[in-house]
C-alpha cells in the first residue's frame, strides 16, 4: 500500500490549482451572482487538457487516469464548483461513455471536441417525473427503422443551453422495462428540439441548468449507444463514475471552505487573541480536518477502484454519501467560523455552503447512495 501521489499526480494538482486561483477565482462572486456561464474559462480548460482528461490520446485526451481527474476536481471546486461541475459531466457522462460504449464513428465524430473543450457534453436522465426512480423514463424514443423519433421532456440538465451534444436516455419498448431503454446522441440545432428556461439555482449558478424538450426528433439509428435496450445499463454504469466525480467535488468545496476558515481563524481577534486560540473554534478546525481526511481517502480508494479494474459502484457511492455529507457540514461551519463576514459574498464561504447541498442531490441523492450501498452490502 502507498500513500503518496506519483510526481505527475503533484504536478497535475498543482496545474489545477494554478489555473483555479488564478483564472477561477477572479470573477467567481460575479459569475455567481450574474448566473454568468464560465465560457473563457471552459475554453482554457480545454487548453489544460481538463476537459477529456480520461480520454485516449488517440481520441484527443489527454489520456490519464481517474486519480488525476479526481484530484483536479478537487482543486477546482475548492474555487468554483460551477466551472468543476462543467469538468465533472464532460468528463465522466459524456467523455467516458462516448469512449466506452460508443462506435468508432461516434467516438470518431465527438470526441476530439469533447476532449479539447471545443463543444461540451450534456447527459439527460432526469424527467419531471423520473429523477431517483430512473427505469420510469417517459420521453420515447420509438423505432421507426433506420431512426428514432423521440419525444418527452427532461429536466434539470447541467450544461444545458451550451452543449452541443446530449446523450438522452428514452424508452423504446414499454413492455420491456428497463431493458427496453435507449441511449441516444443528438446534436444542438435537432429539428424539434427545443432548450428550455434557465433555472434560477441555489448554487452552483455559473453552470447553466435547463430542462429540454424534444418534439418528434428524428435521430438516426447510428446515434444509438450500444445495443438495443442497453440504455439503462449505460446511464448506471456512466453514473458510477460520474459519483466519483461529484464525490472530488463535494471534498474540493469541503476543503476549499477549510482553508479559508483556517486562514480566517489566524488572523481574526476576539478576546485579545486570534479566534484560533478558542477552543470551540480550533475544535471545529479539528473536526473539520479529519472529516476531510476520511472523504479524501474514500474518494481516492474510490478513484483506484476504478483505475485497477475493480467494481466502483460500492466505493463510488460511499465517496460521494460521505464526501457531500462532509461538505455540507464543513461549509455550515466554516460559516460560523467566519461570523458575520461569513454572510458576505465577498468571503467566499457562504456561496461553498450554497453549492455544497447540491452534491447530496444529483447524480443520485444521499438517500440513493444508500440503495446502492445497502444492497451491494447485503446481496
Ligand atoms: N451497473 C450496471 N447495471 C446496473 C447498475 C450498475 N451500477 N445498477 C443497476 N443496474 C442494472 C441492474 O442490474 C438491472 O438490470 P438487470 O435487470 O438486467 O439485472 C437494472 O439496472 C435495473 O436495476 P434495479 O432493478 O436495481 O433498478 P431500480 O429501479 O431498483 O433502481 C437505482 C436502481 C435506484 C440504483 C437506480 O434507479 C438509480 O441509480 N437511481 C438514481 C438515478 C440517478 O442517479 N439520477 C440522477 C440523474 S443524473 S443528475
Amino acid at each position: 500500500m502507498d500513500f503518496k501521489l506519483t510526481e505527475e499526480h503533484l504536478l497535475i494538482q498543482e496545474a489545477a490549482r494554478d489555473f483555479a486561483q488564478n483564472d477561477l477565482l477572479p470573477g467567481v462572486v460575479e459569475r455567481d451572482e450574474e448566473q454568468r456561464f464560465p465560457e473563457a474559462e471552459v475554453k482554457k480548460m480545454g487548453e489544460l487538457g481538463f476537459m477529456g482528461m480520461m480520454v485516449a490520446p488517440e481520441y484527443g485526451g489527454s489520456g490519464l487516469d481517474t486519480i488525476s481527474y479526481v484530484l483536479v476536481m478537487e482543486e477546482l471546486s475548492k474555487i468554483d464548483a460551477s466551472a468543476s461541475v462543467i469538468v465533472s459531466v464532460n468528463n465522466s457522462l459524456v467523455c467516458w461513455g462516448l469512449e466506452t460504449y460508443g462506435t468508432q464513428a461516434q467516438k470518431e465524430k465527438y470526441l476530439h471536441r469533447l476532449a479539447s473543450g471545443e463543444i461540451i457534453g450534456a447527459f439527460c436522465l432526469s424527467e419531471p417525473e423520473a429523477g431517483s426512480d430512473a427505469t420510469s423514463q417517459k420521453t420515447t424514443a420509438l423505432d421507426k427503422g433506420d431512426h428514432y423519433i423521440l419525444n418527452g421532456t427532461k429536466n434539470w440538465i447541467t450544461n444545458g443551453s451550451s452543449a452541443d451534444v446530449y446523450l438522452v436516455i428514452a424508452q423504446t419498448d414499454k413492455e420491456k422495462k428497463h431493458k427496453g431503454i435507449n441511449a441516444l446522441i443528438v446534436e444542438k440545432g435537432a429539428e424539434g428540439f427545443e432548450i428550455g428556461p434557465k433555472e434560477n439555482k441555489l448554487g452552483i449558478r455559473g453552470s447553466d441548468t435547463h430542462s429540454l424538450i424534444f418534439n418528434d426528433v428524428k435521430v438516426p439509428k447510428e446515434n444509438r449507444i450500444g445495443e438495443d435496450g442497453f440504455g439503462f445499463k449505460f446511464a448506471m454504469k456512466t453514473l458510477a463514475g460520474g459519483r466519483i466525480g461529484i464525490a472530488a467535488q463535494a471534498l474540493g468545496i469541503a476543503s476549499g471552505a477549510y482553508e479559508l476558515a483556517l486562514k480566517y481563524s489566524k488572523e481574526r481577534k476576539a478576546f485579545g487573541t486570534e479566534i484560533a486560540n478558542h477552543q470551540a473554534i480550533a475544535f471545529k478546525l479539528a473536526d473539520m480536518h479529519t472529516q476531510i481526511a476520511a472523504a479524501r481517502h474514500l474518494v481516492l480508494k474510490a478513484a483506484w477502484d476504478k483505475d485497477n479494474g475493480h467494481n466502483y459502484d460500492l466505493s463510488g457511492a460511499m465517496a460521494k454519501l460521505y464526501a457531500s455529507q462532509v461538505a455540507m457540514d464543513t461549509t455550515v461551519e466554516a460559516v460560523q467560523i467566519h461570523g458575520g463576514n461569513g454572510f458576505v459574498k465577498d468571503y467566499h464561504v457562504e456561496r461553498l455552503m450554497r453549492d455544497a447541498k447540491i452534491t447530496q442531490i444529483y447524480e443520485g441523492t444521499s438517500e440513493i447512495q444508500k440503495i446502492v450501498i445497502s444492497r451491494s452490502i447485503l446481496k
